[in-house]
């Protein structure tokens, strides 16, 4: 099957980061399917369906690790196994899916801006739209809050999020990332995102997050992880690892001065067992790790359900 040159280029710029954070592509692959859809007749016959889901596979190919693009693209697509499916159907699902991302974002910069108090210093690592959501809104709240961002080697997301910051008159410190037990006695709480988390609580995210978290546990310091429960990922439930994307080593070493014979290990994201997570701030609240079961049943019903759309 051909795609469309637009589902193509939208592939393309999740694959090349172009569109980067597992709330944005999830968002932008969404958006690509709805395009597709609305190229449909009313009345999507099988054959159609099967086309419609052969994209949303397509795409969801174009990054293995964060389950927001999976579970997405399966949002718009729940019910496409029942005999009778109509277009219309599923753009409203799309547009719920993107409204509802909207404000699950603010929902969470809410209770996150709760947790932190006047002349705070917050660390926050590579560049997560939940994470600095909070941050933000403390800062217009007038909370006098300081900001220390890591720069997150080797896509150096963190120039994103000082920039961000910096724009909005925060007082943002860069620190490379292997300065964060250096400067951690002067953090008050750790805010980061979440690309996956596991049906056990444990939290998948920039790598580096899981030493982010290892420091701030030992300096008693409480890490936060702000995540849209669509990030909550049901495979995990029956047993599936989530899958490390291995990204090519021309990111970490320039090809022209690559030694002949190196070997380069280029892992981008790692996890965070629950045992370091203070707690995760979600639309629905803030939640121990250790209740997300409980949540992905709430949230997601029948896991079995989800799991035969296929994608
Ligand atoms: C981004 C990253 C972010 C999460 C959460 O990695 O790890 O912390 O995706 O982001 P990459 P958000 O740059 O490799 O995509 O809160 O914006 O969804």
């Amino acid at each position: 099957m051909t795609f469309p040159d637009y589902v193509k280029s939208a592939y393309e710029d999740i694959k090349s980061m172009k569109i980067r954070g597992a709330g944005r592509i999830a968002i932008h692959a969404v958006k690509t399917l709805r395009m597709y859809i609305s190229e449909m007749p009313e009345k999507i016959n099988s054959e159609n369906m099967k086309k419609i889901i052969r994209v949303a596979k397509f795409l969801n190919s174009s990054r293995p690790t964060a389950i927001s693009l999976k579970n997405s693209l399966r949002f718009v697509l729940r019910y496409s196994y029942r005999e009778e499916n109509y277009s219309s159907d599923l753009l409203k699902r799309c547009d719920m899916f993107i409204e509802t991302a909207k404000t699950s974002l603010e929902k969470i910069g809410n209770i996150a801006e709760e947790r932190i108090k006047d002349g705070d210093t917050i660390l926050t690592h590579c560049n997560s739209n939940a994470a600095i959501s909070g941050i933000i809104k403390a800062h217009e709240k007038g909370k006098n809050i300081k900001v220390i961002n890591t720069e997150s080697r080797p896509a150096f997301q963190g120039r994103i999020t000082s920039r961000v910051l910096a724009e909005k008159g925060l007082d943002v410190t860069m620190i490379v990332d292997s300065a964060v037990r250096y400067h951690i006695p002067d953090v008050d709480i750790v805010m980061v995102g979440a690309d996956t988390i596991t049906s056990n609580g444990v939290v998948i995210n920039k790598i580096g997050t899981s030493q982010v978290a290892a420091f701030a546990h030992e300096a008693r310091r409480p890490f936060l992880v702000c995540a849209e429960t669509y990030k909550i990922s049901p495979e995990t439930l029956i047993g599936n690892l989530v899958s490390i994307e291995e990204r090519p080593s021309n990111e970490v070493i320039p090809d022209d001065i690559k030694p002949d014979g190196l070997k380069v290990s280029n892992p981008v994201f790692d996890a965070t067992p629950p045992e370091y997570i203070t707690g995760i701030v979600t639309e629905i609240g803030l939640i121990s790790p250790h209740s997300v079961y409980y949540v992905m049943k709430e949230k997601m019903g029948d896991i079995e359900d989800i799991l035969r759309i296929g994608i």
